[in-house]
This record gives structure tokens, C-alpha cells and sequence, in this order.
């Protein structure tokens, strides 16, 4: 076979181009160029009816090369080989099999007829990166499949199945086959004049001013920092007119985009989400996982078991009485009715996913589980009796994980006489939605044990994170830290709904006050009452307010009252807040100040950078990327800003150094500049630099 990654083939009267770019066939310099050379060997054949142009692989193009961006363009670009392949004289069909993403779908329509296999999925995903589909297909999706449709694929990104894209006009038929076949058959019914080519660029779209000014108002709303949303609208809004003037609108909209920080930290987010995966423990040979028992069927038991039943796993879920397990099997039941209702599975999945259910109040049920979570209530004593007593039940070789967000991994696995068997597997509320899982590996936890860890979340359909042993881990040792930097700002004299719309200004989805009323400030409150005998003594205490809240009996959405008070739907004001936050200041002796939003952003951001700095540095996350898709998954981060520490680049270590500094001055306990951040700001280092290893 040619090593080539554009190939030809002539069969009789018609020519196939097959791509063959693996692992999913992007469309790299090697491969426009290919394209072209192509079509130039096809010409020069003569005689040829119809081309069919398929890849080889698992997918059609899955997009332009990302790894590309922001380097030097090499021609030919994608958006000429598009134009090329539309105004080539003999008609293409293209034959998508697997997803045709991004700039692959912008190949596809610039052909002259579009075949999917049944299975097959086609998107324009490019804002989910920043930009836009810049290849053509804001003009070519249109004039396909008229605008709200097209505004519909480039805006939610969706990857949209076959069916629903022949409805939409965007390919012309469904046919089953290998891609290869398919292909053959497609340009003959060509030849044979029985499949209809046209070039879409000659397709006129019909305006619809009321769709896209529907939806430019939308995606102001909705996005009001996000840049490419707003551009995505205004270029579909010029299909309406000629092609090329639309396409010159499509590409100085595009490279606008492709500048931009926001673009810049959403491709990073998408390479660093897979990053995440290379581990020092990769190589090892993770064990079979065929089923899981879960102790504890609380929120996090039920979400971790529905979580595992959606996945095909059998689970054994165990509870200390029959009125406790009931209520994780409903739970559980409705966490499934959930997903139906999302479109996540149908009723029939969700049958089967029931009946993998077994329920139990034995702990001897877990003898032949092959890994256990363990989600009880968050208190040491009760997980090492646990831990102590799964050593004596489960099966040799069973993995045996605690789902704690804090506590000591080496501690709980000493409990057992197989401390290599034992590791932490942290998931994030609710565990059936939220992709994030934590693997935290113990001094002990053998590398096998790690690397099962990583298995299990990918057979969940999650992202894992490798994590050392400390209280938090990376995600909650570093929101401990910055949410004492909003309790702060608050006793100084911000309000907490000035600090929560000055965060969410910033992009998060919601500020540390409405959150914390949405976990519940029993939460915080009961990690204070547990740490409060390791606090030092020159800690400034940042909790008074939160704890005053919580002896109240308000501690958030649940009891209808925290920070602000809920009634229904609504959010209000908390009337009695200001009373608490007044006495709080007044006997630490304080008199409070203004805030401005930038001054709160800075310290709230400048807090996180900084204890992010430490987790990296104490080599509790492996690399700063680790931090940042821990904080993008799990924490509501703004994706369009990277992530902390790809956010503390824009800012510099030695602005950072700078600010700590200055805050130093008002409490030099809390504000200490991390050794790390000090030498990056010395040799010039970045976080980034820091990634690639050097
Ligand atoms: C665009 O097209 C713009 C056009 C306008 C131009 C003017 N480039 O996700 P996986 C790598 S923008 C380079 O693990 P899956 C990926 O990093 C693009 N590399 O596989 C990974 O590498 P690793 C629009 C890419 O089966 C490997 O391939 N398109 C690209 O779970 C396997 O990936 C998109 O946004 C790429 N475009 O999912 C689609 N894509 O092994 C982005 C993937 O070294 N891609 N890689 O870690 C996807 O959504 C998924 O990769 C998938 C396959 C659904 C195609």
C-alpha cells in the first residue's frame, strides 16, 4: 500500500480520490495539497464521468488540522481546494462515513454531491474553538440547507446524524456499504445520471432577516464575551449575495477570529482535555473492568451508579437499611428517566440499564466485583471501617476506590492488606452528568490500578485527571484556597453579589456565593469545623460569615435561604445578609472599603493562580494543563479563557509576583508568593513552557 495520503484510483469510467491522514483524516498541508494533485491526475486521465472522493479510516475529514493553527499558512489553503473542488469540471461526490467535522463537512460541500453512510454524523464544530467554519461553509451550509438550519449546525457545533442531515438539505442520500464501495456506486449513479450533482456555490440562499436578527440578539445575550458566535451569525447573514464577495466576508471574519485569546485558549482546552491522558502509568495494563459495587446510594452513590449502568457496566449498589437503599434505586430511576428525557437513552436502554441494577444490604454482595467506589458520608473513621472490611470481601485483583473529595487516600488504603489496589476516584456532581473524574494515586496505588482508573472514565465517557494525595486534591485544595480570598474580599467590604457579578462578568457561569448556595454551605461549613484545629493561629479566619449563614439554618437553595433567598425560580436579596456581614466585620475590627470589579477579579484570580502554582509545583497535578481542565470540567471555569493557569500566561508570572506582593502587605499569611511562580518570573518561563516539558 502507497504511503501516500491522497490516493487515486481509476475504475473504468469513473475516478475515486480516497484520504488516508490517520487518526481522523484532518486536513493538514499533505492532504490539500493531495487533493489538488488529484484532481490534476484525474484531468489529465481524460474520460472520466464522475469522482468519488471517501477516506480510509475510521472517519471522513474531521476537520482542518488544528495542530496548524496559528502557524504560517501553507498553500494550498482549505478554502481554495473548497473552490477547487466546486468549479472542477467532472462532478464529485463526496461519500462521508464516520463524522465529517469542521472543515471536512466544508470539503464535503464544496463537491458536487454529498452520500453518508447511515451511521455517519456531519457538524460544524468550529465554535466550540473559537472561529468559524472558514472553508466556505457559512456560505455553503445555507445555501444547503437554508439559514435557521445553518445557523442552527454552526452554532451549537452538534454533530447532527445522517438522517437529520438529509432532512436539512445538507447531504442528498443515504447509502449503506464500505466507504470504498459506496463511493464506486455513488459516481456511477453520477455517470448513469440517476444521483443529480450541482455546484453549491451556485445555489441561491433565501434570506430570513427575522432568523438571523432572532439570533444575533440571542448570541449577544447568551455569549456576551464570546466573539465568533456574533461573526458565525454575520457571515451567514451574507450568504444571501454573491459567493465570492461572501466568502472574502467568511475569511477576514475567520482570521479575526483565529487571533483572538479566545480562540487560542479553546483549541488549547480541546488538545489539553486528551493531554490529560498521558500519564506515567499509560503504559501500564489496566485490569478488566466488568462491574462495579457502589457503597452509598446518596446523590453521589446514585449519580456514580447511573453513571456506570448507562455505560453497560452491571452494578451493585449497597446500603445499611432497606428504607436507605430504596431511595438510591429511585434515585437512580430517576437520574435514568433523566437521560430519556435528554435524549441520552431511549426506554428500552433504560430498561436494560435497570436491570443491571442489584440492590443490597450485604456487603458480602460485593465479593465478585471487579472495582468498588466507595461514596459514603465524608468522615475518615467510617471509610477506613469500610475499607477494612472490603479487604476482607472482595474477590483478589477487585479495585478498590474511595470517591472522597478530601481525604487521605494513604490513609483509607492502609486499612486494607492491599494498599496497591486502593485509589481515589473523585467525581464531580452529578456524577452522571459531569465529565470531570479525579484519579488519585496513593504512595502505593500500583500503576495498573491508576491505569484502570483512566479505563473506567473512558468507558463512563469522562475525562480523567491524574491527582497526588493532598487535602482536595487539585480541584478542592485550590477552591479552598481562592474562596477564603472572597470571604476576604467580603469582610473588607464587597458585597457577595458585587463579587459573584464581577466573577461572572468575567465568564463564570455563576460566582462563588451563588454556588455555594447551590452545594449547599453545610458543606464549607463542616470542612471548617474539620480543619479548624490545623488552622494556624496567624490565619486570618475568612468563615465567620458563611458559618453565621449555616447556624442560622440557611445554608443555601435547599433551605430556601443562604447568601440570597429563593422563592421558586427567582433569586432575591437576602435581608438579613447585610446585619451578619456587619457584625462579622465589626468584631474583626474592621472597616470596610469599596471594590471595584477589576480589583476583585484581580485578587479572586490572582488567589487561584497562585494555589494552582503550589499544586503544580508539589507535583500534585502533573502539569499545569492537568489544573486547568480539572477547573474547565469540574468548576465552571470559562472555557474561552483556557483555564487558570492558561490564564495566568496572559497576565505574566512576574505581574503576578508583583500583585502578591503588594496583597502581602495586608496579610502576608495568606498572600505568599509560591517558589514556582517566583523562578518562572526570574527566567522568564510560562505555564505553557511548562506543558511541553521544558
Ligand atoms: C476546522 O475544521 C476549521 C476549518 C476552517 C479552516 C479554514 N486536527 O478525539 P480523539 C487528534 S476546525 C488535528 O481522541 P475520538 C486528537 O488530538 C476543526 N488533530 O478521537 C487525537 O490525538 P492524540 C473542526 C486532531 O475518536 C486524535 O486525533 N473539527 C483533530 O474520540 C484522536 O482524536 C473539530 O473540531 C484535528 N481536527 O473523536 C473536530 N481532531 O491521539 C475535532 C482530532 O494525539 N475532533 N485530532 O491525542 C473531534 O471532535 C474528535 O477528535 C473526533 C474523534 C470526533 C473527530
Amino acid at each position: 500500500m502507497s504511503d501516500k495520503k491522497v490516493r487515486v484510483e481509476i475504475v473504468e469510467e469513473v475516478a475515486l480520490i480516497c484520504i488516508d491522514n490517520p487518526p481522523v483524516n484532518a486536513s493538514g498541508l499533505a492532504v490539500r495539497q493531495g487533493i489538488v494533485a488529484a484532481l490534476e491526475e484525474i484531468s489529465a486521465a481524460g474520460s472520466i464521468g464522475a469522482v468519488g472522493l471517501y477516506c480510509a479510516g475510521r472517519t471522513f475529514i474531521a476537520g482542518a488540522d488544528i495542530t496548524e493553527f496559528g502557524k504560517p499558512l501553507q498553500e494550498p489553503g482549505l478554502p481554495g481546494v473548497c473552490d477547487t473542488l466546486e468549479n472542477f469540471d467532472t462532478p464529485i461526490v463526496a461519500v462521508i462515513h464516520g463524522t465529517a467535522l469542521g472543515g471536512g463537512l466544508e470539503t464535503a460541500m464544496g463537491c458536487h454531491a454529498r452520500v453518508a453512510l447511515p451511521s455517519a454524523k456531519v457538524g460544524l464544530p468550529e465554535v466550540l474553538l473559537g472561529i468559524l467554519p472558514g472553508a466556505g461553509g457559512t456560505q455553503r451550509a445555507p445555501r444547503l440547507a437554508g439559514i435557521p438550519n445553518a445557523l442552527d449546525l454552526i452554532l451549537s457545533g452538534r454533530h447532527v446524524a445522517a438522517q437529520e442531515a438529509l432532512e436539512m438539505g445538507v447531504i442528498d442520500r443515504i447509502m449503506e456499504g464500505t466507504p470504498r464501495d459506496v463511493a464506486l456506486a455513488a459516481a456511477r449513479e453520477v455517470v448513469a445520471g440517476t444521483l443529480a450533482t450541482r455546484r453549491t456555490g451556485t445555489l441561491q440562499t433565501a434570506p430570513d432577516d427575522a432568523a438571523i436578527a432572532t439570533t444575533l440578539a440571542h448570541v449577544q445575550q447568551k455569549h456576551p464575551q464570546l466573539i465568533s458566535p456574533q461573526k458565525c451569525v454575520e457571515c451567514v447573514a451574507a450568504s444571501t449575495g454573491d459567493l465570492q464577495e461572501g466568502l472574502a466576508f467568511e475569511r477576514a471574519a475567520f482570521m479575526e477570529c483565529l487571533a483572538s485569546p479566545q480562540s487560542k485558549a479553546l483549541i488549547y482546552a480541546f488538545f489539553g482535555e486528551r493531554a490529560v491522558a498521558n500519564i506515567p502509568e499509560k503504559t501500564a495494563q489496566a485490569r478488566d473492568i466488568g462491574s462495579l459495587g457502589v457503597i452509598g446510594g446518596g446523590t453521589m452513590g446514585s449519580g456514580i451508579s447511573t453513571a456506570a449502568l448507562m455505560a453497560g457496566l452491571p452494578v451493585t449498589l449497597i446500603e445499611v437499611t432497606q428504607e436507605a437503599l430504596a431511595r438510591g434505586v429511585a434515585t437512580i430511576t430517576s437520574n435514568l428517566e433523566g437521560a430519556v428525557k435528554r435524549g441520552k437513552m431511549g426506554a428500552a436502554a433504560r430498561d436494560a440499564a435497570l436491570a443491571r441494577l442489584t440492590a443490597s444490604t450485604e456487603m458480602q454482595s460485593l465479593s465478585e466485583v471487579d472495582l468498588v467506589v466507595e461514596a459514603v458520608f465524608e468522615n475518615m473513621e467510617i471509610k477506613k471501617e469500610i475499607f477494612g472490611k472490603l479487604d476482607g470481601i472482595c474477590k483478589e485483583g477487585a479495585v478498590l476506590a474511595s470517591n472522597t473529595s478530601y481525604l487521605d487516600i494513604n490513609e483509607i488504603a492502609a486499612m486494607t492488606g492491599r494498599p496497591q489496589d486502593v485509589l481515589g476516584l473523585h467525581f464531580f456532581s452529578p456524577a452522571h452528568i459531569m465529565k470531570l473524574l479525579e484519579v488519585v494515586a496513593g504512595e502505593n496505588t500500583a500503576p495498573q490500578v491508576v491505569a484502570t482508573g483512566f479505563a473506567l472514565a473512558k468507558k463512563l465517557r469522562k475525562v480523567a485527571v491524574r491527582a497526588g494525595v493532598c487535602d482536595g486534591f487539585i480541584g478542592n485544595r485550590i477552591l479552598g484556597y481562592y474562596l477564603k480570598a472572597a470571604s476576604y474580599l467580603v469582610l473588607d467590604g464587597a458585597h457577595p453579589d458585587q463579587v459573584d457579578r464581577a466573577l461572572e462578568g468575567f465568564g463564570f457561569a455563576m460566582g462563588p456565593h451563588r454556588v455555594g448556595d447551590l452545594a449547599g454551605l453545610d458543606i464549607g461549613y463542616m470542612t471548617r469545623k474539620r480543619l479548624a484545629a490545623t488552622r494556624p493561629p496567624e490565619e486570618r479566619y475568612s468563615g465567620a460569615i458563611a458559618d453565621q449563614l449555616s447556624e442560622n439554618g440557611w445554608n443555601g437553595r435547599k433551605s430556601g435561604k443562604g447568601y440570597f433567598v429563593y422563592d421558586g425560580r427567582e433569586t432575591l436579596e437576602n435581608p438579613d445578609l447585610n446585619a451578619i456581614i456587619a457584625e462579622a466585620r465589626a468584631k474583626a475590627g474592621i472597616t470596610p472599603r469599596d471594590f471595584s470589579v477589576a480589583e476583585i477579579v484581580e485578587r479572586y484570580m490572582t488567589a487561584m493562580i497562585s494555589e494552582a502554582a503550589r499544586v503544580v509545583e508539589d507535583g500534585i497535578a502533573l502539569r499545569p494543563v492537568d489544573v486547568d481542565v480539572v477547573f474547565l470540567m469540574g468548576y465552571g471555569f470559562p472555557r474561552f479563557r483556557g483555564g487558570p493557569l492558561h490564564y495566568a500566561d496572559t497576565i505574566g508570572a512576574a505581574e503576578l509576583v508583583r500583585r502578591i506582593e503588594a496583597y502581602a502587605e495586608e496579610d502576608a499569611h495568606y498572600w505568599q508568593v509560591p517558589d514556582l511562580l517566583r523562578k518562572m518570573a526570574a527566567d522568564g518561563t510560562t505555564f505553557a513552557d511548562l506543558n511541553k516539558g521544558k
